[in-house]
Order: C-alpha cells, then structure tokens, then sequence
C-alpha cells in the first residue's frame, strides 16, 4: 500500500466547503491528515472513513461523512493554529495527530476530549440530527488535551474553571483563525450548535452571565460552581483583555463587557491576549493554579513577552482588576 498526500474537497456540516489533505493509498482515499501528524477520522464503529472520489460528505448531517469534514477540518485548524500561532506541535508538542470520533453513541449531545485514547468524540445531538461538530467545540476539547499535557488544571473548583476558561479562549482562537463564512468568528461558545432551542449560545465571553448561570466576577464561592460556569471570571478576563470593556460590534455581533470597579478596560487585541494566556499556560500556571495564581502567571507571562513598563502588562492587571480578582 502506498503513502501520498492528496487535496480532497469537504462538505461540512457547519463548515462549509473546506479542503483537506488526505491520503491517497493506491486504491482509495482516507481521511488522514500525513502533513498534520496523521490525524485522522473515525465513525462510530472506529472505522478510518474513506472514500472514491475525494470529494467529503454533502454539508447535510443526513450525510454520513459531512460530521466527519467538520471534524477533520476542525483538528487541522486546531493543529495549524497552535503550530503557526504557539510554535506547538500538536497537542502533546511531539507531532503526533490526535483522531477524532464521530456519530458516537444515541442521541448524545456532548464531545469530549479524552486523554486515555488520545482522541476527541463528537455525538449527534438531539434525534441523531445536530451532531456537535462546530469549530470552536473543536478547538474547545482539542484544546483539553493541550492544557492536561501543559499545565495539567485540576478539573474541579478555581483551577477547573480555569481549565475550562482555557478551552473555551482557544476554541474561539481557532475560530477566529478559521474565519469561516458560514461560522463568522465571535466570543460566544456553541452558537452554532442550538443546543438551547432558541437560537441563543451556551456561553457569552463579554458578559457570561447572560447564559443565567456563569459568573462575571470572582467571588470567594465561584469555584464551588460548575467548572463550566466558573470559567466566566476567565472568560469575562480574556474578553476584558482583548475588546476592552463597553459596547462593541465584531462581525455583527454586539457585545457589552461591563467591570466590577466600573473602570474601563481598553483592550490588547485577541492575538496577545492569547499569547499572554498560552505562556501563562504553558509556563507558569500548574495542576492547582486558582484565580489569584491565574492573575500573577498572566502578568509573568506578560512581562516575558512585552515587558513589566509595557501596556500589555498594565492591561493585564487592569482586566483582572475589572474581574474581581486582586
Ligand atoms: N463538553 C464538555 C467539556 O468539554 C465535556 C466534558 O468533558 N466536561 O467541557
Ligand atoms: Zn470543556
Ligand atoms: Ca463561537
């Protein structure tokens, strides 16, 4: 069997028409990615997804391979993202691809990174019909793994929220990188998903709160929340961080990012927000690390990247002010 790298088109189910490389074995094509780790795409059975023409999926769920593009097409953003941006490679740093699952289990509306198979799952959603494959939850689970393989943040209390904080800030990084057409990038998470019903995402960057349950502010209860509604203070920080605080529009979505101290915030910019947050990351936050720990790993990393006189340094410590962590 032989080995060559060929250009395929996809049909996403929320992606679009994309391009993925594949592998051409002399007989057949696989969804497997040579030039990214081999990272490749499973179905439900853990059976590699192949195909005639090299033409994915049709961008309808009905159609078997559409989840599949997307979640190809999600892991290869993910992958050039933290290669081009972070100089990581891979989710391990080793080059190694991480696969993806797809159409996993029954009616099941969740993904998930694991990292005993070093693999991401997707479901179906809701009948089988909405499978949740939209690219900021893949950048969100992928990025799972970077933070177990990093900092290693303790899934429960401050240092749970942090981590799912963490996933939810490169998950709309990947986003942002895509810059899809038909998933124009914003700072909300699932929005392309519905899992609500009404149209609305499972959780706002500029103001977590308006999802009802997710904290805008630190407090001394915040890490007895849910991982998933604590990570607001981190969310609610890196929003802060990159657009300031106020009323603003981003590709025709408006935001309105209040402060506790009701100072203003004037924002960095998402791409050194971002870089501050993977070297706090990468470098100095651990398995424990809580808001307060966040906050001075954030202005180290800060310092490392543009200087402890630097606006980006001041930002940092006006953004976390503005969340209530001092
Ligand atoms: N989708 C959820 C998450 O990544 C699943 C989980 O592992 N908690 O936060
Ligand atoms: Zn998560
Ligand atoms: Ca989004």
């Amino acid at each position: 069997i032989q080995t060559s790298n060929a250009t395929g088109t996809g049909y996403g189910v929320f992606d679009g028409t994309v391009t993925l490389t594949t592998n051409w074995t002399g007989s057949v094509y696989q969804l497997k990615d040579n030039t990214r780790g081999g990272q490749y795409t499973v179905d439900k059975n853990g059976t590699l997804y192949t195909d005639a023409d090299n033409v994915w999926g049709n961008g309808l769920a009905s159609n078997g391979q559409s989840a599949a593009v997307d979640a190809q097409f999600g892991a290869a953003k993910t992958w050039d993202y933290y290669k081009n941006v972070h100089g990581r490679n891979g989710i391990r740093g080793d080059g190694v691809g991480a696969y993806s699952k797809v159409h996993y289990g029954t009616n099941y509306v969740n993904a998930f990174w694991s990292d005993s198979c070093f693999c991401m799952t997707y479901g179906d959603g809701a009948s089988n019909t909405h499978p949740l494959t939209a690219i900021d939850v893949a950048g969100h689970e992928m990025t799972h793994g970077v933070t177990s393989n990093t900092a290693g943040l303790n899934y429960s209390g401050e240092s749970g929220g942090l981590n799912e904080s963490t996933s939810d800030i490169f998950g709309t990084m990947v986003e942002f990188y895509a810059n899809l057409a038909t998933d124009t990038p914003d700072y909300l998470i699932g929005e392309r998903l519905n899992l609500n019903g009404n149209g609305t995402p499972l959780r706002y960057m500029d103001k977590p709160s308006k999802d009802g349950a997710s904290a805008d502010y630190w407090s001394s209860t915040v890490g007895s929340k849910d991982v998933h509604y604590s990570s607001g203070v981190g969310n609610h920080f890196f929003y802060l961080l990159s657009e300031g605080s106020g009323a603003k529009t981003i590709n025709g979505v408006s935001y309105n990012s209040p402060t506790y101290n009701g100072a203003a915030v004037t924002g960095i910019g998402r791409d050194k927000a971002a870089k501050i947050w993977y070297r706090a990351l990468t470098v100095y936050m651990t398995s424990t690390t809580n808001y307060k720990a966040a906050r001075t790993a954030t202005l180290n990393a800060a310092k490392d990247l543009y200087g402890s006189t630097s606006a980006e340094y001041t930002a940092v410590g006006k953004a976390w002010t503005a969340v209530n962590v001092s």
